[in-house]
């Protein structure tokens, strides 16, 4: 059957954020929608002759039916072989795996991460490169600018090909390949981390809780946690991705992982409690009875580090994104290696990798990797802290307590107002960034401003420069609060606002986060008027 040519017309708005195209579930089912985002990327992106490409997703309502849709136009562009995972299964630290060892020009994930799944839910489509990760922005603007003049659809008038087994199909001259979606992921973790001492601290009797949320996390967790490591069966819960994630949400803090939280705050509680997100790129950590905040759990990996088989001969760098707390580039000094700042996205972090300044990386939303792969990776994450509780026989609360003796403690927390109307939300930004010139120097709520623009970022790689991202207010002692707007949410806006405050007293450490934070609610208040703006009493979540 040859390629068939399909009429279209463009859609407004095929802009990807952050990380992807994120929609409504309904807006992807619309006629052609998504066909004309993949021809738009298929259309800027060179000549597929001979070339490799992955594609995969979270498993989530609509992944199967986009699949077979991006097969077809896979065949129609001319790529030699496209890598696709069984059941249409990917996580996306698996698909930057995959990429990488078989050399693939690029791949497609299907994932709205942490957003919650179903027919009312939301679905994401997102091109990484050939490094295995993120497309970087210039590719991202120019498939956005190519979605506004798309007119024709390349695809094939071919039967769906059969997922569920591994094998090799064929569509036209591209051979298809249903490939097991775990295999080159797990061997990248034996080759980091060292399962002799991981497997032992399951045999002492050490009890952790992996709650995969029914998401994409599950199959890969099990595998190597239960099957490889050990751990007893019953130690991954939730590990079945299901496609509306049987109505959790797959955003692991506190909030949304509640179910975790109760278990390790019960009495009886295990040793230490994980969470991973809808695409399994996100992790959050929990000791027994205490709660660890992803900033700090990305400067403990990197103070222990080279106590980890992979990172034995110590990091070259570390990268944050910046509103992510400085606790890292506390570590970072002691261990006299460069940390770089950058701004919210994975994509901003894999030049620094890819030019071999920088190891390990972090978010302060629950994201933590390294340059073992080009995303951020949930379960590796989690197999780092394994690690390190079974080389220092310390707790996890112990490990974070020793980083804030050492360091003191970056008090931190995120306070997000979802869904507000975009109006209003672009004019709360456009009044807190008319007012920046005039800020340091000056008051605010009792406090002094010494610090107050718009972070802006140049990769010192390639010179590209990102501007607006994010408006930071600095006070004299170091304390920071940070405006941005989201760029995955798919209703209204969401305005985030970043709280960071260092506490050098050990006897002020363990006051609750938010009242040590107030003064700083009271600033961002001052500044922004936030209750005004969006019309809320409270944020709708606090991390
Ligand atoms: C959010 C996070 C950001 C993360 C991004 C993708 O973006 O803040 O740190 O990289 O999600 O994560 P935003 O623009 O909504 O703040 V995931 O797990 O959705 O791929
Ligand atoms: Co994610």
């Amino acid at each position: 059957m040859p390629v068939i040519v399909l009429p279209t017309t463009p859609y407004e708005g095929q802009r990807p954020g952050t990380s992807g195209l994120r929609k409504k579930v309904t807006v992807f089912e619309q006629r052609l929608y998504l066909e004309n985002f993949v021809q738009a990327l298929f259309d800027v992106l060179p000549d597929a002759k001979g070339l490799t490409l992955v594609v995969g997703g979270d498993g989530r309502y609509h992944n199967r039916v986009a699949i077979q849709v991006i097969l077809r136009m896979a065949a129609a562009k001319g790529y030699a072989r496209v890598l696709v995972g069984q059941g249409g299964i990917l996580s996306t630290p698996a698909v930057s795996a995959v990429v990488r060892r078989h050399a693939a020009s690029g791949g497609i994930v299907l994932s709205a991460s942490h957003n919650p799944g179903g027919p009312d839910g939301d679905f994401g489509i997102k091109y990484n490169v050939a490094n295995g990760g993120p497309a970087p922005e210039k590719v991202t603007q120019a498939v956005y600018a190519r979605s506004r003049e798309v007119r024709e659809i390349h695809t094939c008038d071919s039967e769906d090909v059969p997922l569920d087994a591994l094998g090799t199909h064929r569509i036209e001259s591209t051979e298809l390949v249903v490939i097991d979606p775990v295999l080159d992921y797990a061997n990248i973790m034996r080759g980091l981390f060292d399962f002799d001492a991981i497997r032992k601290l399951f045999q002492s009797g050490f009890r952790l809780r992996f709650d995969a949320m029914n998401a994409v996390g599950g199959p890969y967790a099990k595998a190597l946690l239960e099957d490889e490591l050990g751990a007893p069966v019953g130690t991954v819960v939730n590990a079945t991705p299901l496609e509306d994630f049987g109505g959790l949400h797959p955003d692991p803090n506190p909030v949304n992982a509640e179910d975790l939280i109760g278990h390790m705050f019960a009495e009886g509680a295990p040793d230490m409690g994980a969470a991973s997100d809808g695409d399994a790129d996100r992790n959050m950590v929990v000791g027994r009875s205490f709660v660890v905040s992803p900033s700090d759990s990305l400067a403990v990996l990197a103070a222990h580090a080279a106590k980890v088989p992979g990172y034995s001969r110590g990091l070259a760098g570390v990268a944050r994104s910046m509103p992510t707390s400085t606790a890292v580039d506390r570590v970072a000094k002691t261990l006299k290696i460069p940390c770089f700042e950058t701004p919210t996205g994975w994509k901003f972090f894999g030049n620094l990798m890819d030019s071999g300044q920088v190891t390990l990386c972090g978010e302060e939303s629950y994201g933590t990797g390294s340059n073992h792969v080009r995303e951020k990776d949930g379960l590796w994450a989690v197999l780092f802290w394994l690690n390190l509780v079974a080389v220092t026989g310390q707790s996890v609360e112990s490990l974070v307590r020793g980083l804030w003796r050492e360091h003191g403690r970056c008090v931190y927390s995120r306070h997000d107002y979802e869904a507000i109307p975009t109006e209003r939300a672009d004019q709360l930004m456009a009044d807190l960034r008319a007012a920046l010139p005039g800020l340091p120097g000056t008051q605010v709520a009792g406090q002094s401003v010494v610090l107050a623009d718009d972070f802006a970022y140049t990769d010192p790689v390639d010179g590209s420069v990102s501007q607006q991202q994010g408006v930071r207010i600095g006070l004299a002692d170091g304390s920071r609060v940070v405006f941005r707007l989201s760029g995955t949410g798919t209703e209204g806006a969401t305005l985030r606002i970043y709280l960071e405050r260092h506490e050098a007293d050990p006897a002020r450490q363990d006051l609750p986060v938010q009242q040590s934070l107030k003064p700083l609610v009271d600033l961002a208040e001052a500044l922004a008027h936030v209750h005004q703006a969006t019309g809320m009493e409270q944020p709708t979540v606090m991390t």
